[in-house]
């Protein structure tokens, strides 16, 4: 989805192309950030919250801690990458230090994963060590049911901050509310994205309020359930273009079977 993202900056802004690439530190243009529309954060107030990180510190992904060694985060997060080289940091507001960081023994993610739809956009990291909970660091329960469209929700991370030109680099977790819209209302004409919502997605919707790139893989919670995997959507708060997620109810099972064999 990045390169969709991405390919819609480059049509749109040409001069921001050079730097809408990845989201490493070595990036002069890189968008790190914000959520979009949001406000800082603490990870005492989100403590499920994790950062998927190189080796070296950068950020690429969020993700939600399940149990004392297993993080949910989004397919797209994982494709391509060896657990050797994944790490996770915990417990901390800050995305680039504080916290714990602890190394990745597996990964794995969704079969059924479909890069062309981005269906199934599921994975899951297990910890080379256990991690007990603290104040700032908590397990979140995974949602058996899809909460009904209009019910507010809570995205966090440490993404994009805005859509089209962020050089700024706030390193503190950001949140945003926004509103359940279950996958058949995200369909369908109340909305502009048509037949390319699947039964495996949910959507969360506020004008101007949005997750964005480098939220993805991150938590979607109600209450102190999670509801969503971040995982794609047409620009970032765009006007009736929701953030569109994986539907956690759909993978709940597909989660659970997959922590036990790894
Ligand atoms: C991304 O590229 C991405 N507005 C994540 C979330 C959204 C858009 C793009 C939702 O990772």
């Amino acid at each position: 989805m990045q390169g969709l993202v991405i390919l819609l900056v480059c049509l749109t802004v040409g001069s921001a192309c050079a730097g809408s690439v990845g989201v490493s530190n070595a990036d002069p243009f890189e968008r790190e950030g914000r959520i979009v529309g949001g406000q800082d954060t603490t990870i005492r107030a989100h403590p499920y919250q994790v950062s998927l990180q190189t080796k070296k510190g950068s950020h690429f992904c969020g993700g939600s801690l399940i149990d004392a060694e297993t993080v949910v985060t989004a397919a797209h997060c994982l494709v391509g990458q060896k657990a050797a080289k994944v790490f996770v940091r915990l417990g901390s507001t800050l995305y680039n230090e504080g916290g714990r960081v602890v190394a990745v023994r597996d990964l794995a993610y969704n079969e059924d994963y479909s890069s062309k739809t981005m269906e199934y956009d599921v994975g899951i990291l297990k910890l080379a060590e256990k991690v007990e909970e603290t104040e700032d660091i908590r397990y979140v329960s995974l949602a058996e049911e899809t909460p009904p469209t209009g019910t507010a929700a809570v995205v966090t991370g440490w993404g994009s901050k805005c859509y089209f030109w962020c050089m700024s680099l706030p390193k503190t977790l950001q949140e945003v509310y926004v509103y359940i819209v279950d996958w058949k209302t995200c369909k369908s004409d109340d909305y502009k994205y048509g037949e390319i919502i699947y039964d495996s997605m949910v959507c969360a919707y506020e004008k101007k309020k949005d997750a964005c790139q480098g939220d993805s893989g991150g938590p979607l919670v109600v209450g102190n359930t999670l509801v969503g995997i971040v995982s794609w959507g047409y620009a970032c708060a765009a006007e009736l273009l929701p953030g569109v997620y994986t539907d956690v109810p759909s993978v709940r099972d597909w989660v659970l079977k997959t922590s036990k064999a790894l």
